[in-house]
Order: structure tokens, then C-alpha cells, then sequence
């Protein structure tokens, strides 16, 4: 790893505050990131102090003034350029996001791939920023609407996916001629540290001004500067509902912009007329992908009775194929949780299901031996619950799966449906009738629903986001870049008269 981190200029020591050209002091506390792999220090980061900030939000404010007046599709050739950067890094990338965050090296490699993607999907959407036209009630009027870049965009991205949720806003955020200022995870800073490079190595060679992508290390309270900052017109959150409700009151206070991307407690139904065969695959990957650290993890599974025996027997069964071990091991389906708090939160989460009434038919346990000696390696576990026990209402970040059966589609619905999160949903049926009243406005309620899909692992091209305590935010594909800018309602007048809107007369 260490080669890894020379390639992208990082030291063991290292401050974290970048304005794009200049690393400042980082007068804050030192971050020291640790790998799940391994318990080993990969690197000690200084974090920013209230100073730092100032200087770094500073120094954006001067860059928007440039960066907004440059042709939207020439901001889309340096992206363009960050996505060819990415494509060359992606070994190195990949792996480092394996080995600080602790997922399989395929999902490193898995996640690069989607910040390119996003990248490749910036660049044709800087020449697509559409406005629409109105036809004027008033002869001679011509009406319009324009989109404005908005400001400075501040990011704070989650440890599960250090890097590519922040590339998802700052791609769009750039190419919409905003400014970022980056709180990455304080539990995943050398990912952002890396990507901080890439992208300043993109921006030097394009004479991009100082400022339009910072990197502020640090902890709860630098996210707590750009929630209260009225400098920050947009801020755009991943992470817990608990951190999401802080965030929203603060830059609500000020009505500012948030865009939230919060906890899930994602469900697969599966009918009785699913294929049996894929539905394994989309619920075991879902539940123990990223050892159930996606927030579009699978958390629960609502099987119709007719197949339940059946699915549950060959989910027991492949549940004993899966391998845990290094990440960084191609063969090994499950790495480690990010540290041994979440440890804790997992051990207590099956004590909780315990005490509520579950029943374990996969048990859990937290792994020991040479090869798990960093305290973070669990066992991906299975619980037949009810749906509305308390745990159960709750997002654990970890491999917990928890079973229900149903007899009725409408049911089956209502218990996918009755949790206080909407993030992404899912139903495995080969039947028209049943797929389609799952998608209908009775059906579903959350932002992602899939037919014959797993929860997690969506497309950079939909818009991403979900409903309820999940926050109400989109990212990434679609119209999502709409939240990035300003709306601007045009009308203008080439008549040689100053008629009034609604017919009303004023002469003088
Ligand atoms: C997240 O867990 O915060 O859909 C993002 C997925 C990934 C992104 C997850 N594309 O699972």
C-alpha cells in the first residue's frame, strides 16, 4: 500500500486541507485513519481548523466569480479530462478504497467505475442544461427560463462509499459552475486525499483558478461550519438520518439548500412467482455486499409463504459458501466493518433482535484468528422477525438480515412500506400484474423501486435519492443537476408598448 500511496503523493503525515493549489497548515486535530483490513495506520491528517476554513471558503468565493463565467461545455472538458485521469488510476484507486474502507476489490474497483461514469455523464450534460421556453400572455414578450451556477457547494460524503458519492455532486456541482468545498468521512480522509490529487493534477493543467475544489479534513465540526455558513448556498449530505436532521435544521435556519442522501432499510419481496434462482443472488449480494454497509443495503427480505421454506433453505445454504476475510483477496465475498464501534452497533443489534422476540436461522458472531486481528471481521447473520419490532424499524450498518413472510401483494407492500425510511425497494416477480402494482402509486414508496433487481447497486444514470427519513434528496443521473443551480425566469419585452400582465391598466 505504501507504493500506492507514493503514486498519489501522499505522506504519513499529511495535512488535509487543500484549496486546489495550496495545502494549508491544517490547524485542527489529526485524523488518524486505520484500516479495517489490518489495523494498521495508513496516515495521520491534519484536519482543518475554523481558520482553515475561513481561508479555504475564502479563496472558493474569489474562484466562483471566475469559474461561473467559463462556457458550461469547457467546465465539461476538464471533467472529461478527471474522468481519463480516473480511468488511469482506477487500480491504485480501487484498491486503496478497499484497503481504508474495508470493502472487496472488486467494489473498489466497482466504485472508481461509477465515479467515471458520472464523469463521462457530466461532460454531455455541461452542453444540456437546458431551460425551457413560454409563450408570453402579452404580444411582443418573449419569456424564458435560464440555469444559473449557485455558489459554493459543500459536500460531506459517508465512509461507505468515500469517493464516488462525492464525485457524484462535485462532477455535476462543476460543470453547473459551482465551486466544492469536500468534508469527506473522518474515517476515510486518505481516499479524499487521493482524489484530491487526481483532480488538482487535472485543474493545474487546465488553468483552473485555485478554489473550485477544496478538500476540508475534519470532523462534526467542519460539518457543522458549512451548515450554518450563509456563504454555502447548497449543501448536499450522505450519511445517517441522525446527522441528516442536524443538517437540515441548520441550513434551514438560514434557508439555504440541503440535498440529503440518508439511512435505508431497503426490502426485497419476493412472490411466489419469482425465479428463485436470481433472487438468491440479488438478496445475498444486497445484504452482504460492502458487509451490508450500502445504504441501499438489503435489511429485510418479505417472502410470499408459498416459497418461503424453499428460498430460505438455499439462503442458509449459500449464507455457509460465503468467504470472510481480507478484502484485498479476490476470493473472499465479505470484508470487514469500517471499525469495532461498528462492531459493537452490529453486536448490539442482535442482541436487540434477541430480546424483541427474533430467531436467528443464520447466526452472527465477530470473527477471530491471525487473519481478523484488526477486531472488524462479523459474521453476515439471518433473523426471522416481525416486521414492526423496534431493531427492525432501525438502519444497522451491517450484515443483518432480517425474513418475513406474507400471503397478499397488498400486504407484502404495506410491510415494505411501514418503516420511517424510503430509500430503495425491490420485488423479484416474473408476473405482470404484481410487478406492476408494486411500481403504482399504491405500491412502493420509496425514491428506487426495482422488478427483478436487488436494492443496492444502482446506475449512475437515475437520479438517486429516497423519501421519508431518507432525506428527499436526488444525486447523481437525470434532472438531479437541477438542485446544483438557480432558476432564472426570463421575460423581455421587444414591443414598442408596456402592456401588464393579468390585463390590468395603468396609464398615466
Ligand atoms: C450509498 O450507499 O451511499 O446503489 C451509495 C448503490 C451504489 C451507491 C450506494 N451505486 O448501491
Amino acid at each position: 500500500m505504501e507504493e500506492t500511496l507514493k503514486s498519489f503523493g501522499i505522506t504519513a503525515q499529511q495535512s488535509g486541507v487543500s484549496t486546489g493549489k495550496h495545502w494549508l497548515a491544517g490547524g485542527g486535530p489529526v485524523i488518524t485513519s486505520s484500516s479495517p483490513v489490518d489495523g494498521k495506520v495508513i496516515a495521520a491528517v491534519k484536519s482543518a481548523s475554523k481558520e482553515d476554513y475561513d481561508a479555504v471558503v475564502a479563496t472558493a468565493q474569489e474562484a466562483f466569480k471566475i469559474w461561473r463565467q467559463w462556457p458550461a461545455p469547457r467546465r465539461g472538458e476538464v471533467v472529461r479530462q478527471i474522468g481519463e485521469a480516473l480511468r488511469k488510476h482506477k487500480h491504485d484507486l480501487g484498491r486503496l478504497v478497499s484497503y481504508e474502507m474495508g470493502k472487496s476489490l472488486q467494489e473498489g474497483f466497482g466504485e472508481v467505475q461509477e465515479m467515471i461514469d458520472i464523469c463521462d455523464f457530466a461532460v454531455g450534460l455541461s452542453r444540456q442544461l437546458h431551460g425551457l421556453t413560454m409563450h408570453s400572455e402579452r404580444p411582443g414578450h418573449r419569456m424564458y427560463e435560464q440555469w444559473h451556477p449557485l455558489g459554493i457547494t459543500g459536500i460531506i460524503s459517508a465512509f461507505n462509499f468515500p469517493v464516488a458519492v462525492w464525485s457524484w455532486n462535485s462532477m455535476l456541482a462543476w460543470i453547473c459552475g459551482n465551486v466544492c468545498i469536500w468534508k469527506p468521512s473522518e474515517k476515510t480522509p486518505v481516499t479524499a486525499l487521493a482524489c484530491q490529487r487526481i483532480v488538482e493534477a487535472v485543474f493545474a493543467a487546465n488553468d483552473v483558478p485555485e478554489g473550485v475544489c477544496c478538500l476540508l479534513t475534519g470532523g462534526r465540526d467542519a460539518g457543522e461550519w458549512l451548515a450554518a455558513d450563509h456563504r454555502v448556498p447548497l449543501l448536499s449530505a450522505t450519511g445517517s438520518t441522525r446527522m441528516g436532521k442536524a443538517v437540515s435544521a441548520a441550513v434551514g435556519a438560514r434557508l439555504g439548500r440541503s440535498i440529503l442522501e440518508l439511512g435505508g432499510n431497503n426490502a426485497i419481496i419476493i412472490s411466489e412467482h419469482a425465479d428463485l434462482d436470481m433472487s438468491l443472488i440479488g438478496a445475498v449480494f444486497g445484504a452482504v455486499g460492502t458487509a451490508g454497509q450500502r445504504c441501499t443495503s438489503t435489511r429485510r427480505l418479505i417472502i410470499h409463504e408459498k416459497v418461503y421454506d424453499q428460498f430460505i433453505a438455499r439462503l442458509v445454504k449459500a449464507y455457509g459458501q460465503l468467504r470472510i476475510g481480507n478484502p484485498l483477496d479476490e476470493n473472499n465475498h465479505v470484508g470487514p466493518l469500517i471499525d469495532r464501534d461498528a462492531v459493537l452497533a452490529y453486536q448490539q443489534s442482535i442482541e436487540a433482535v434477541r430480546k424483541q422476540g427474533g430467531t436467528f436461522l443464520v447466526e452472527g458472531g465477530v470473527l477471530e484468528g491471525p487473519e481478523y486481528s484488526s477486531g472488524c471481521y462479523v459474521k453476515p447473520c439471518i433473523a426471522a422477525v416481525e416486521n414492526i419490532y423496534d431493531i427492525v424499524q432501525h438502519e444497522t450498518f451491517a450484515p443483518i438480515l432480517y425474513v418475513m413472510k406474507y400471503q397478499t401483494l397488498t400486504e407484502a407492500i404495506h410491510m415494505q412500506n411501514d418503516v420511517p425510511q424510503g430509500l430503495s425497494s425491490a420485488i423479484m416477480t416474473l408476473n405482470l400484474r404484481e410487478a406492476e402494482q408494486f411500481l403504482a402509486a399504491a405500491g412502493s414508496d420509496c425514491g428506487i423501486a426495482n422488478v427483478n433487481i436487488g436494492t443496492s447497486g444502482a446506475e449512475i444514470g437515475g437520479a438517486f435519492g429516497g423519501e421519508k427519513e431518507t432525506g428527499g434528496g436526488r444525486e447523481s443521473g437525470s434532472d438531479a443537476w437541477k438542485a446544483y443551480m438557480r432558476r432564472q425566469t426570463n421575460t423581455i419585452n421587444y414591443s414598442t408598448k408596456l402592456p401588464l400582465a393579468q390585463g390590468i391598466k395603468f396609464d398615466l
